[in-house]
């Protein structure tokens, strides 16, 4: 079920990414986070055989259905403007680095100003 698997995959990595390839809002978070130095699973939704039902089952879960969908430890972020938001309120860096997501203090330091 895609709901189950949605689950899984949010509580088995450090930071989720729910993307579509051709997605602009999800360039720019898949832009910032690299530039952050943070891992995390991808999931391009476009390409995936059953894409389609794990966003069905991404809006029953956090009543979000457009893409970029991001969690980080777990927790539901939200879109684009969301993780843009909690990088500028100075909360991206210690939520990545809280859940592992970001491994070195240096990362934090270089890129602490990267949006
Ligand atoms: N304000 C949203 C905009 C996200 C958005 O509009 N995403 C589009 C794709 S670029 C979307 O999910 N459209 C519906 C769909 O693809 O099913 C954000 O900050 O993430």
């Amino acid at each position: 079920m895609a709901l189950t698997k949605a689950k899984e995959i949010v509580s088995s990595h450090p930071a989720v990414v729910f993307s579509k390839t051709y997605c602009g809002y999800c360039t720019r978070v898949k832009n910032l986070l690299n530039q952050l130095g943070a891992a995390y699973k991808l999931i391009e939704l476009d390409q995936e055989n059953d894409g389609d039902a794990i966003q069905q089952a991404l809006l029953e879960w956090t009543g979000q259905r457009t893409v970029p969908n991001v969690f980080i430890g777990g927790k539901h972020v939200g879109g684009c403007d969301k993780t843009l938001e909690k990088h500028q309120q100075g909360q991206l860096v210690p939520m990545l680095t809280d859940a592992g997501a970001i491994t070195t203090k240096s990362a934090q330091l270089t890129n602490a100003n990267a949006m």
